[in-house]
């Protein structure tokens, strides 16, 4: 007998910088309260979900990019919908900007965080991999400067045991390497949860915008299927004051096929119901870790970071 839940992605269309937190909380709501109505036990929403993608911009004073963080989990912008989300029984993702100070020293990450159904905090996440600059280029409709405004996640990859089995959590860029999945996958997750905001134009080289809805499939669907594994991935998409974002929220099974994808670059709830166990039998063949894996010769892969050949 199948193990069934129904997972649903909240696709966010644009928010412009001018939006309110409030009101973006609003829409966010929305969309839980239309997860709900279908039945969803599990909800994802974008990375940096209450604003806009800020670190497109350049700021040089803290005091001018401030607001867009969060202290404190659930900070005062976010308690609205950890309470709908504890009312309706439901768990979720959500990315969001986080700020800390520790011993004096403030630190800011891009975070997301998994709450249970029951409204559990079940954890964070700091994203890993982030792309772009820390100084800008000179080209305001190609910045991208989250080095700037981010370290570098301190976590790890963590993995969480849920009702629906153990989930791991990646944040954008992050889907592009299968290290970050295989590391998951190798401490137990079956689900992997991950939002995003991608450019629709390359940030540094003149790729075709064709290629930039392609490379985001081909990396969940790999990451999917190489791992046995679900894939939530919810977009904030669209045009942000002029900057266009793709979309293309998607749910990929663990034989690797995209089962439903949103179709608008607005907000767009999108569904499944999942069977839990149906990457149980690539987890036990083509990709049986413990049979096959052969990590004597996968130094490089931890050991290097740049391509280094023999002399
Ligand atoms: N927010 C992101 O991490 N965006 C990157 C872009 C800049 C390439 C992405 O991987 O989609």
């Amino acid at each position: 007998m199948s193990r069934k839940q129904v997972f649903a992605v909240a696709q966010m269309g644009p928010v412009h910088l001018n939006d309110t937190k409030e009101a973006t909380v609003a829409r966010l709501m929305e969309m839980l309260q239309e997860a709900h109505g279908r039945g969803a036990r599990w909800v994802v929403f974008p990375e940096l979900a209450l604003t806009t993608f800020f670190p497109r911009y350049v700021y040089d004073d803290p005091a001018e990019y401030d607001r867009f963080y969060e202290e404190g989990l659930p900070s005062p912008a976010m308690i609205p919908l950890f309470d709908l989300a504890r009312t309706f029984g439901i768990g979720f993702y959500l990315g969001y900007a986080e700020k800390l100070v520790e011993n004096g020293i403030v630190h800011r990450f891009n975070t997301s965080v998994l709450v249970s159904p029951t409204g559990e905090i079940l954890g964070k996440y700091r994203k890993i991999h982030l792309p772009g600059t820390k100084d800008p280029i000179g080209d305001p409709e190609f910045e991208h400067l989250e080095k700037r405004y981010f370290e570098v996640g301190d976590m790890g990859f963590p993995v969480f045991k849920t009702d629906a089995g153990p989930m791991g959590m990646c944040i954008c860029n992050d889907r592009r390497w299968p290290e970050t999945f295989r590391t998951m996958a190798l401490r137990g997750a079956q689900i992997f949860m991950l939002g995003y905001n991608t450019p629709t134009r390359n940030i540094h080289h003149n790729e075709p915008v064709h290629l930039r809805e392609h490379h985001h499939r081909l990396s969940l669907e790999s990451a999917a299927y190489q791992n046995g594994a679900w894939v939530m991935a919810a977009a904030k998409c669209g045009s942000e004051d002029g900057f266009a974002m793709i979309g293309g929220s998607s749910i990929v099974s663990p034989t690797g096929e995209t089962v439903t994808r949103a179709v608008t670059e607005e907000d767009e709830v999108i569904s499944y119901n999942c069977d839990l166990d149906l990457g149980a039998y690539i987890r036990r063949s083509v990709f049986n870790f413990a049979k096959h894996r052969r990590p004597e010769f996968y130094g490089p892969i931890t050991g290097q970071v740049g391509v280094e050949m023999d002399p």
